[in-house]
């Protein structure tokens, strides 16, 4: 890594020719984990990730044109992680940015130069924002992942992401020891099974001496579980855990579990993980998806955060925008996982925001992590859209300071990716003031505004879940509930129209997830009056002509959310277009298309939710909204837009 390091140095440094940057390897009570001290003479840290992040940020301010101040940065969380969801086949679930890059179906053991090219790039871009750990293969794990032949490619991944400082780690399927080990069960309680994880274990590690651990997804939409067995999360969990111990591994085990049979899908990891508080061995880490439900656009915390005093228990966010319009919109996420980190659990009085309770500030803990989804793939800009790109970015930064702000990340990425980006002889020469007010600040802007756009185009006032739940997740489809489909997949069975009205209730009369909320949340969010706007319909069933805060019945209110959607993408192509001078024609011209794209899908969102809630309420659209473009039967029949054809 210090090698690393001093190349990074060498081929990028923008400081006055033969200055003498000094790298210090020397512990120091301030510096905790992989941070580093930055001064004018160089930098100090205790390990040598420590050094190569403490280069990568004397880089980062030199390119964006911030002094290199005195001053020591420490990680909040101990792991940042990306997990991918790549699958031995080379298919992404959920990616929208081409095929795996570790993984292909064709010769896929073969390492050739173009793989190790590859990876060694991705890590080199994980380091430079602060990613320390890839999870190389979907939760959705196959058992061929532990075979003898693919962890032989494991080893030449980790070979090539050691050098960055990226850990390999591995998801495993539960039932592995049946599926690939031949025995009669997979019950965790089984010596024989532990025997088998016992001895497979052994073999990762003598391919890869620094492997970082297991994540695990068991009991739960359909995979193998300690529950198949009569045990327990903790079962499963702890006899992974144990024989991961003697060479420093750990397991993250997710807490994303929900039955058919429950009442609230929103409330059924809280109630499956919190009497298991305490009965987790120190290298467990629970992770758990930033809301109760499943990614949505928007939803409330996890009520898992801070509800787990003695476990260590981690955020999990998606890059990926599975709900927030693929690698076709424009979604720069970093503010939801903002709101996420910043909201008061209250678990352990004012203050213990949701990043405090799992970075360690108000827990002891052994250990803290975040993990992000990632949305990389094949394609030449690695995200598909050049925008997500951001959200690698910004996730790899928050996970290093979790009291970052979107704004400053995102001004960051765009002088980073943009500032010099102008080409061609048609290009008007530009000055930084120039730029920076023609070009940085209404991008920005653009960006920041941009998820809160699709919230309000797709589901606003907290309705959730009501995309085209047809396989791809790309649009809307609150009608979408065929025959013997299980219900809590289908839209109907979140948003709940009727004549009566519209939402999920969620009080204390109805399923009463509220009180999984420490106090004053609990008794905000059950009633109507205190509740959040944007948390309203999670939390509530309200008739059509409730009297919301602004003094417009919800109908309307609901009515000018949609249209507010639709005019700020217009907004956004309006922006990107006067962006034209600085930017090169390439990516232009792609993201002016995808923004065309988008402005009209999210026409479509608009009119098919008002047409279709419509049926229930029987109120008009509001004057100030522009009228459907589209009928309900026609948006239905196509269940429009379809399947999202891939963009360039
Ligand atoms: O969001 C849902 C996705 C599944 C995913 C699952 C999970 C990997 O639709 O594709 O499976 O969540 O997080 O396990």
């Amino acid at each position: 890594m210090l090698a690393t390091a001093k190349q990074e140095l060498q081929q990028s440094w923008q400081g006055s020719a033969g200055a003498t940057v000094t790298l210090t390897l020397r512990k120091d009570k301030t510096i905790k984990h992989d941070g580093f001290r930055l001064s004018a003479q160089g930098v100090q840290a205790a390990t040598e990730r420590g050094i190569l992040y403490g280069v990568f940020e004397l880089l980062r301010r030199q390119q964006t044109g911030q002094s290199v101040t005195d001053g020591v940065s420490n990680p909040s969380y101990e792991l940042r992680l990306l997990n991918h969801w790549d699958n031995p086949d080379g298919s992404v679930e959920r990616g929208y940015a081409g095929k795996s890059i570790f993984w292909r179906k064709d010769s896929a053991l073969v390492v050739t130069k173009r793989d190790k090219t590859l990876w060694q790039e991705y890590a080199r871009a994980n380091a430079s924002v602060g990613i320390n750990g890839s999870v190389l293969n979907n939760v959705n794990a196959s058992p061929m992942i532990l075979s003898a032949e693919y962890l032989g490619r494991v080893k030449a991944i980790a070979n090539v992401l050691r050098p960055y400082g990226v850990k390999t780690y591995l998801s495993v399927k539960f039932s592995s020891p049946v599926l690939l080990g031949g025995l009669k069960t997979a019950d965790p309680l089984d010596p024989a099974v532990v025997n088998w994880w016992r001895s497979k274990v052994k073999e990762i590690y003598q391919q890869v001496p620094d492997f970082g651990g297991f994540l695990v997804k068991a009991s739960s939409e359909g995979q193998p579980g300690p529950q198949d067995y009569g045990r327990t999360h903790a079962d499963g969990a702890n006899m992974l855990a144990d024989v991961l111990k003697p060479y420093g591994g750990l397991v993250m085990w997710r807490a994303f579990v929900y039955s058919p049979n429950d009442k609230d899908r929103a409330k059924q990891a809280y109630n499956e993980f919190v009497t298991l508080d305490g009965k987790f061995r120190d290298n467990v880490i629970i992770q758990v998806k930033n809301g109760p439900v499943d990614f949505q656009p928007r939803e409330p915390f996890s009520p898992l955060f801070g509800a787990l005093k003695k476990t260590a228990v981690m955020p999990e966010f998606q890059i990926t925008q599975e709900y927030l319009g693929h690698a076709i919109d424009l979604a720069y996420l970093a503010p939801m996982w903002e709101e996420c980190l910043q909201s008061d659990t209250y678990q352990a009085g004012p203050g213990s925001t949701v990043a405090r309770c799992t970075n360690g500030s108000v827990y002891r803990q052994a250990h803290s992590a975040m993990a992000g989804v990632s949305n990389v793939g094949l394609d030449t800009n690695w995200t598909g859209h050049d925008f997500a790109q951001a959200n690698w970015y910004a996730f790899g930064r928050l996970a290093w300071n979790s009291s970052a702000k979107s704004a400053q990340l995102a001004e960051e990425w765009l002088k980073l990716t943009f500032q010099n980006a102008a080409s061609g002889p048609t290009q008007p020469a530009t000055s930084a003031a120039d730029w920076n007010t023609k070009f940085l600040t209404p991008i920005t802007q653009l960006m920041l505004a941009s998820r809160e756009a699709i919230v309000d185009y797709s589901m606003p006032l907290g309705l959730h879940h009501i995309m085209s739940a047809t396989h791809h997740h790309y649009g809307p489809g609150p009608w979408w509930a065929p025959p013997g489909m299980r219900a809590d997949w289908t839209p109907p069975y979140y948003h709940q129209a009727s004549a009566n009205g519209v939402g999920f209730d969620r009080t204390k009369t109805g399923s009463d997830a509220v009180s999984q909320y420490h106090e004053p949340l609990a008794t905000q969010f059950n009633n109507p009056a205190t509740c959040p706007d944007e948390y309203l319909l999670w939390f509530h069933h309200l008739p059509w002509d409730f009297k919301m805060k602004s003094g417009r019945t919800l109908w309307d209110e609901l009515a000018l959310h949609y249209e507010h959607g639709v005019q700020q993408v217009r907004q956004f192509q309006r922006t990107w277009d006067q962006a034209q001078p600085y930017v090169d024609a390439e990516r232009f011209g792609v993201v002016q298309n995808k923004l065309r794209t988008q402005s009209g899908n999210a026409v479509v969102w608009k009119d098919a939710c008002l047409l279709y809630f419509q049926q229930f309420s029987r109120l008009p659209i509001p004057a100030a909204v522009e009228p459907p473009m589209h009928t309900l039967e026609t948006l239905i029949a196509n269940d429009t837009p379809p399947r999202p054809p891939r963009q360039p």
